[in-house]
């Protein structure tokens, strides 16, 4: 096949996918505000991998649920897509790597609160990395700033260099933050500096896409959050030109000063080792998270967010807020979807 005829069976996967986080959000949003977290990632997961089947691809999760012993669905490893049972050389579908988080942000789900979101991000095979389920510390930026700051670097010096590539005084700047006590250090740096601070319960991804989109009133973000939700942070990067650094943390050293310090926490060490990441203290760029040059990302707001709206429920269909992405060609599209259920006197509102 050539290149340009497989290139475009790829690009069309993107519809497909739209409507694999579309169902998801759905699902996930049927339970917001019940209080069950774990009950709205299950519809989430449920919804996703069924809509996953007839998807033609032969797909195989690199970020997924968990270990396969942990997850019965979308665990990392399992193949999905209607080419799931064909060998990797076979050439009906596809082949196709896949990171999901089907509700990122369960607790903003149950809790109905902001930014709960339906994701996937794909590409060719091997250009998203494996990454184990443990922390990341990260620093995501747009396209301004892009190259310009450095994880290593004192607080207060990426926020001089991000004031000067924003045209705009330090005191402007919102940097998003995951609330947690391991972050006392980094905001009271933050504060130190002037910068202005928005604490997030949860969802450090799709407050990097807020960072990495103009007008969304967020410039960066800082700190330690999930490694799975990292490199769907660099797909939707390499999308949206922004830029994310990022090096794995382990659970020991989640309250050190200083993150660079490799521990002993062996357990975690060899998992990382199983997953071909040898230099556990080596900080990773967009590229290295997702390598792909081929990159979809679809994601759906489940409940209101600051850049999509969450799922609406009519009566007579319901109405999702998504956006698609794609690297090959370059395109960044908004989709309202009127998902009609009634009959033919529904009126459509657009
Ligand atoms: C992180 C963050 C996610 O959960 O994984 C966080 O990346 C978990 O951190 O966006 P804690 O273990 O400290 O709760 C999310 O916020 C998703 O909910």
């Amino acid at each position: 096949m050539s290149t340009e005829a497989s290139e475009t069976r790829f690009s069309h996967l993107s519809k497909e996918f739209l409507h694999v986080v579309e169902v998801a959000a759905i699902a996930a949003a049927r339970t917001m505000g019940f209080g069950q977290r774990k009950q709205s990632d299950r519809a989430a997961v449920e919804a996703m991998r069924e809509s996953m089947r007839t998807v033609r691809m032969n797909g195989r999760i690199v970020i997924g649920e968990g270990e396969r012993d942990k997850a019965p669905m979308l665990y990392i490893g399992e193949r999905v897509g209607a080419g799931a049972e064909l060998p990797d050389d076979d050439e009906t579908f596809p082949a196709v790597d896949i990171a999901v988080d089907p509700l990122e942000g369960t607790n903003l789900c149950a809790t109905g609160a902001a930014n709960a979101i339906a994701v996937l991000a794909a590409a060719e095979r091997g250009g998203l990395l494996h990454a184990p389920d443990m922390y990341m510390n990260k620093l995501v930026v747009g396209p301004a700033a892009r190259g310009k700051l450095d994880i290593d670097a004192p607080v207060a010096e990426n926020l001089k260099i991000l004031s000067a590539c924003l045209r705009r005084a330090v005191t402007d700047l919102v940097v998003s933050v995951l609330d947690r006590p391991r972050h006392a250090r980094l905001i009271a740096d933050l504060r130190e500096a002037g910068a202005r601070i928005q604490l997030i319960s949860d969802g450090d991804l799709s407050a990097g896409i807020s960072a990495a989109v103009g007008g969304s009133g967020v410039h960066a973000v800082m700190g330690i959050g999930g490694a799975p939700e990292g490199v769907l942070t660099a797909a939707a990067m390499k999308c949206l030109n922004g830029e994310i650094q990022a090096r794995f943390v382990l659970k020991d050293q989640l309250h050190a000063e200083d993150h660079t310090k490799v521990t002993e926490d062996s357990e975690t060490l060899a998992r990382m080792q199983a997953m071909g990441i040898e230099d556990p203290a080596r900080v990773y760029r967009t590229d290295d998270l997702a390598p792909g040059k081929h990159i979809i990302f679809a994601m759906t707001g489940v409940t209101n967010g600051t850049v999509l709206r969450g799922v609406r429920f009519f009566g007579e269909g319901k109405r999702t807020s998504s956006l698609l992405m794609t690297t090959c060609p370059h395109t960044v599209r908004l989709v309202d979807t009127v998902h009609v259920e009634g009959g033919p006197d529904t009126v459509i509102r657009l």
